[in-house]
């Protein structure tokens, strides 16, 4: 279904932006919004990108000279209930993909202010977007980037958004019991309440995507430098793969969690951008809330971590793995036997294995090794989970080196506005 004009909130971030390239080379039309936040809280914490990214208005021009296309763009907040209003009349999308949001558990359990400014500013963003799709464009599909982590890790095999209950005699079809373990994810969950009630009052189509954690920097369409997405890897914004190999390319120890024993789904960043395509070129019907389980498979950190020491000695680096007590509370063995039967049924595949895109990620990370090596002091875990306020501990981190590496990459970390 090509020639469909797809609005993506967050277009700047690690997801965003790969899905504009790979919507863009199947012939839709893509037009994004992004405040540029992300930047600025990665900044908060004292990290960057490994990779070097282009400010946004560059980062359009590099999709002009390589890839030929436009990418529409408004610069603004989801705060703003005007501006949301008004980018929907504009554009008049057919899709809205809604990835705008604080989405680290680690920053919303910094202290009260994260916890706050998580969840306020994610449950005001989507029901923005929500009450402006009932006013503007209520036709339109909202795809709604949700979370794997809001089920918790029940000892039960988890369903795909509902489940059919029997209790004391009767039935029913009712949604799957949400145990989140972040502030963070508990702001997906309540969301997931609020896509779900809009969908049935306004009888908006919404697809609520549970994703696992992505790993990976590469899809097919950056083929060129200027086109690279972000890649965090710090204690806060990398997620646990991604970071396993940063932490084996600086000569740091890999850190499983406490056992490391707790298990979670996982899908490359490439298969991910595939799964929201296919989300979106099979859009829910009127009414429907559609909620899809997305990963690929289940590994416990210490088998990934195993991994990345295997596949590091290809590139001649002996990580050792170390297990620092856990900062977070979570169960650290578990069952964890979630059902994703739903894409797959619609299409999807796998298409990359594990191990093929570990190596992708040793390969650019050590191509930008300096960048990693100028920000190694944010790696290891400061904020703990049972404490009511971990900023301090984040801020008496080591300091970076005296004389940090310049920026040896073509990008820059400012938030420009498009051209
Ligand atoms: N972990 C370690 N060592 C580390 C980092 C993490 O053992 O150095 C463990 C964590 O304790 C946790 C697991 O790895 O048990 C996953 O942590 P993560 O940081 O990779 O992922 P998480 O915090 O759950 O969040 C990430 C994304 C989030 C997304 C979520 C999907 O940041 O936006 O929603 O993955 S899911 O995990 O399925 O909820």
């Amino acid at each position: 279904m090509p020639g469909t004009k797809v609005l993506i909130t967050g277009i700047d971030g690690y997801s965003g932006w790969p899905l504009a390239l790979h919507l863009l080379s199947r012939g839709h039309e893509v037009v994004g919004i992004d405040n540029f936040v992300t930047r600025k809280r990665v900044r908060e914490v004292g990290s960057w990108s490994a990779t070097p990214i282009p400010s946004f208005a560059r980062r359009q021009a590099a999709v002009r000279t390589v890839l030929g296309k436009e990418i529409g763009f408004h610069r603004g907040d989801l705060g703003r209930y005007d501006f949301v209003r008004h980018v929907l009349e504009v554009e008049r999308p057919d899709t809205i993909v809604h990835l705008a949001e604080q989405r680290s558990a680690p920053y919303s359990m910094i202290d009260v202010h994260h916890a706050v400014d998580t969840q306020v500013g994610n449950l005001t963003g989507t029901l923005h977007l929500l009450y402006a799709m009932r006013e503007v464009c209520p036709g339109a599909h909202l795809v709604k980037m949700g979370t794997m982590g809001e089920y918790g890790t029940p000892n039960v095999d988890i369903a795909e958004g509902f489940f059919e209950v029997e209790y004391r005699g009767r039935r029913d079809r009712m949604p799957f019991p949400r145990q989140a373990g972040s502030w963070y994810h508990w702001s997906k969950v309540f969301d997931s309440g609020d896509v779900m009630f809009a969908s049935k009052i306004w009888h908006l189509r919404a697809t609520d995507v549970m994703q696992g954690v992505i790993y990976g920097v590469r899809t097919p369409e950056i083929s060129d430098d200027r086109l690279l997405t972000r890649f965090d890897f710090d204690e806060t914004w990398g997620t646990s793969l991604n970071r396993f190999i940063a932490q084996a390319v600086l000569g740091l120890p890999i850190t499983p969690y406490g056992k490391g024993e707790q298990r979670r789904g996982f899908i490359a960043l490439e298969d991910s951008m595939q799964s929201l395509r296919i989300a979106i070129e099979n859009p829910a019907a009127t009414g429907e809330y559609r909620v899809l389980n997305q990963f690929d498979a289940a590994y416990s950190v210490n088998e990934l971590a195993e991994m990345t020491a295997r596949v590091a000695t290809e590139f001649n680096l002996r990580p050792v793995v170390e297990h620092p007590p856990n900062p977070r509370t979570e169960a650290e063995q578990h069952y964890y036997n979630p059902i994703h039967d739903r894409l797959v049924a619609l299409g999807y595949r796998r298409t990359r294995e594990f191990e093929d895109v570990m190596r992708e990620i040793f390969r650019d990370l050590i191509r930008f090794r300096r960048r990693l090596e100028a920000r190694r002091h944010v790696v290891l875990p400061t904020v703990q989970w049972a404490s009511a306020d971990s900023r301090a501990a984040l801020v008496a981190r080591a300091p970076p080196p005296r004389n940090p590496p310049t920026d040896p990459g073509p990008g820059d970390e400012s938030e420009h506005t498009a051209a």
